[in-house]
């Protein structure tokens, strides 16, 4: 049984994510559930995994933390996460995959602007994440999005992963690589990081955002929790920092799958499938409803 948001979400609040590809709901997860929020992110913090990667002496990241996390697997499948999701989306959501990321207190490390599109073996317009922490992160060091960026036709490379034009081990296995046929499971990434995935050198790169705000028009926030960050999965994000904090940021984010998404292999994927997918060999433009043992529905308009 799923929990209800303590609010509904407004028609402003729609309207918002459908033109910005971003909305904040605000104070819509109760203060019992930011309780299991922080329990569940402390657990996986804890205990570092082989999806656990540093991706600097102070952001840590994690792939799929709610597989050995009781309280956020509680956050995925009971909390009302899910439905302020689909209904900010308007569409009926699975649940595809979540990560951990964690700035530790002192000095916090931007994160550099990017999409997530490029990561993961999926596309489809109604891919939205859902960023929660059970701190308070100022506007200057939470997620950042360029506004209607995720209704741009283009997908940026990867920041992360192995660089086949500098590493002859990536270069074997890009060239291996068979459209349509899955190359990286988790099995595969015994002894890897999971940014072993191969960078998709012929995507273009990300522009240089930070050097040129004021040609972008971005949108941030101040965090409170008990909110809901909503945003489409290719809307080019980030976040500010470089300032001190006196508590920890941790954050919970979850990507949830809307009517439209399908597999899509992509060369250059960096973040495995998820795990149970690997027995479907799943192909190239079918929909993750084709998989509902692996991607049971998670809300639908009328529950
Ligand atoms: O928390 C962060 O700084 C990064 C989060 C992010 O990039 C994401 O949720 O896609």
């Amino acid at each position: 049984m799923r929990a209800k948001p303590s609010r509904a979400v407004t028609t402003e609040e729609i309207e918002a994510l459908r033109r910005d590809g971003a909305v904040l709901i605000k104070g819509v997860l109760t203060p019992e559930w930011v309780d299991v929020l922080a329990e569940g992110l402390d657990a996986a913090i804890a205990v570092p995994d082989t999806m656990t990667h540093d991706l600097g002496p102070e952001l840590r990241s994690d792939q799929f933390p709610s597989a050995h996390s009781p309280a956020l697997r509680r956050i995925v499948d009971e909390s009302p996460v899910a439905e302020i999701a689909g209904r900010a989306a308007q569409s009926p959501v699975r649940f595809y995959m979540d990560q951990l990321f964690y700035k530790p207190q002192g000095h916090v490390p931007p994160t550099p602007w990017h999409q997530d599109t490029c990561y993961y073996n999926v596309e489809g317009h109604h891919l939205i994440r859902t960023w929660v922490s059970p701190d308070p992160v100022p506007r200057d060091a939470s997620i950042e999005v360029v506004r209607g960026s995720h209704l741009w036709n283009v997908t940026y490379r990867s920041l992360a992963g192995r660089d086949p034009e500098l590493d002859a081990e990536a270069r074997e296995i890009q060239e291996k690589a068979v459209p349509g046929v899955p190359m990286l499971g988790v099995e595969a990434h015994q002894g890897w990081s999971y940014f072993s995935g191969v960078r998709d050198m012929s995507a273009p790169l990300v522009p240089d955002i930070e050097a040129h705000r004021d040609s972008y028009e971005i949108l941030g926030w101040d965090f409170e929790p008990g909110d809901v960050l909503v945003f489409h999965a290719h809307i080019l994000h980030g976040a500010r920092g470089d300032i001190t904090s006196d508590h920890a940021r941790r954050a919970h984010a979850l990507l949830w799958a809307g009517h439209d998404v399908r597999y899509l292999h992509r060369i250059g994927q960096i973040i495995p499938d998820p795990a149970g997918l690997y027995a479907h060999e799943p192909k190239t433009g079918q929909p993750l409803g084709d998989f509902p043992d692996v991607f049971p529905l998670a809300w639908a308009p009328g529950e």
